[in-house]
């Protein structure tokens, strides 16, 4: 926390990190771009972070929202005063919100005018096997797929979609196609609290703004391989260090996607206590403290964030060093912390004190005794269970209507974030620790030589379902696998 001044010392300090670490690519360090800065004295009064526009809804008939999508080429304004060719659905990066409530039926009328097959996956939603936008489901440039599923009750959450083509995620994903899936509930205990909506991806660029791949057979394009595409550009709904406006006294709900293709977010704002009560797929049954919060590639949580500061001081969004890497391959400036966004107050008066529910809602446990079958599954680099995917193999098969426990194993020494489609799990424990409070989850980050074991029941829909690691780049080596359940 700082001074607006103190900011700007900060600023600089992170530029000469980035121009001292030694750059195997011509990328932009993000930092030399101009970053709005307050002048000194004022007390902010709006949130310089941009909320996607959320879709609107075509249909007038109720429980029921109708949207368009499409994804196509565009030129859009990532970086201040440079202008990028890159994928937007609608136009936008991130894509807009496609909001719904439990119980809705959604209909989503896609078009791909990209000129490349591609899918939409909603990641995390209980949907039938064939709107689930996998690779089982191409849409070719110039075709249309119309996705249409229900939205079963007790799923509200903070949902999101990407494309899921075969070999093509991480292209797809960096030339911007994200977007936000929030689902809604009837009975949400906090809903009358301001919310803020925050996609974190990082990307590179090049000093005209053009993203930047590595050359394939570069030291880099190998190290990318490995790692997955990571870069020091960190973007907060695709913007450069935008700020968030917040007054003493005041809670703010923060819905947190990490759509970044392979960075793992260590969230903390110095000085400040955050109250996690939620994940990937909603709300816990109670909150808890926490002062910091590890996000996995294609996680999400919710958070509850209290102002405890002056107006006119500031405090930061921080994403702090998260080891998730080989020796061979962990980039040297690793262990540097770097801003996400800014934390401003103002100067109005406090708001009346918020009383928070003691439950936020009721996380019925999966029960460990109907469990049927155990499976393992092995993941080592780049592989599971020794095989790389296969569209026409089938790895597992289940019944509609078993529950059962898998055991995860990471044997390699760097995390793989474990992602399974249509189907919502709970962790039952993570290196035999027990997990501490029930939560919905779909995807599970499993530190390297760790294990995790979580419980599913595939409540219905048949068919085949991909379970992978969520680092883009291994997803499209194919350290991917086929469920099928029947
Ligand atoms: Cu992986």
């Amino acid at each position: 926390m700082g001074t607006p001044i103190g900011r700007i010392a900060n600023i600089w300090s992170v530029a000469s990190n980035l121009i001292a670490a030694p750059l195997l690519v011509a990328i932009l360090p993000i930092a030399a771009l101009p970053v709005p800065v307050r002048q000194t004295g004022s007390v902010p009064t709006a949130d310089t972070l941009k909320s996607p526009p959320v879709l609107r809804n075509l249909s007038s008939r109720a429980h029921t929202v109708e949207v368009n999508i499409v994804a196509a080429p565009a030129r859009i304004s990532i970086l201040p005063g440079r202008l990028t060719d890159a994928y937007a659905y609608n136009g936008s990066i991130p894509g807009p919100t496609l909001e719904a409530r439990e119980g809705d039926r959604v209909i989503i009328h896609f078009r791909n005018d990209l000129p490349e097959a591609t899918t939409v996956h909603w990641h995390g939603v209980h949907l039938p096997a064939n709107m689930d936008g996998s690779p089982f489901d191409p849409v070719p440039p110039g075709g249309r797929y119309d996705y249409i599923f229900t939205i079963p009750r007790g799923t509200a959450g903070t949902y999101w979609y990407h494309p899921h083509p075969d070999a093509r995620s991480e292209y797809q994903a960096a030339m911007g196609l994200f977007g936000a899936f929030i689902v809604r509930a009837a009975d949400d205990p906090i809903a009358t609290l301001p919310e803020k909506l925050l996609i974190l991806s990082d990307n590179r660029f090049r000093p005209d703004g053009s993203i930047e791949f590595a050359d394939s057979n570069s030291t880099q394009s190998s190290i990318d391989m490995e790692n997955g595409r990571e870069s020091n550009a960190l973007l907060a709904n695709g913007q450069v260090r935008p700020s968030i406006v917040i007054r003493n006294g005041e809670v703010q709900r923060w819905r947190v996607v990490n759509a970044s293709a392979a960075r793992v977010y260590r969230l903390s704002i110095p000085g400040q206590v955050l109250l996690h009560v939620g994940s990937d797929d909603g709300l816990f049954e109670h909150a808890v403290e926490k002062n910091e919060i590890v996000v996995a590639n294609s996680e999400r949580v919710e958070l509850l964030v209290r102002g405890t500061g002056k107006p006119g001081s500031n405090a930061e969004l921080t994403d702090l060093p998260y080891d998730r890497y080989m020796p061979q391959t962990r980039p040297p400036d690793w262990d540097t912390s770097r801003v996400l966004l800014a934390l401003r107050y103002d100067d109005r008066p406090m708001p009346a004190p918020v009383t928070l529910p003691t439950t936020f809602r009721i996380v019925p446990a999966l029960d460990t005794a109907l469990a049927t079958v155990t499976r393992t599954v092995v993941l080592s680099q780049g592989m599971i269970n020794g095989h790389t995917m296969d569209m026409s193999r089938v790895d597992m098969e289940a019944a509609v209507g078993a529950t059962e426990i898998w055991n995860v194993e990471n044997v390699v020494g760097m995390d793989h974030p474990f992602h399974l489609h249509g189907f919502q799990f709970q962790v039952i424990d993570r290196n035999g620790v027990p997990e501490p409070f029930r939560s919905w989850k779909d995807v599970v980050n499993i530190p390297k030589h760790e294990a995790v074991r979580f419980i599913v029941r595939y409540a219905d829909f048949p068919g085949k379902w991909m379970f992978h690691c969520h680092i883009l780049a291994h997803e499209d080596q194919g350290m991917m696998a086929v469920l099928q359940v029947r």
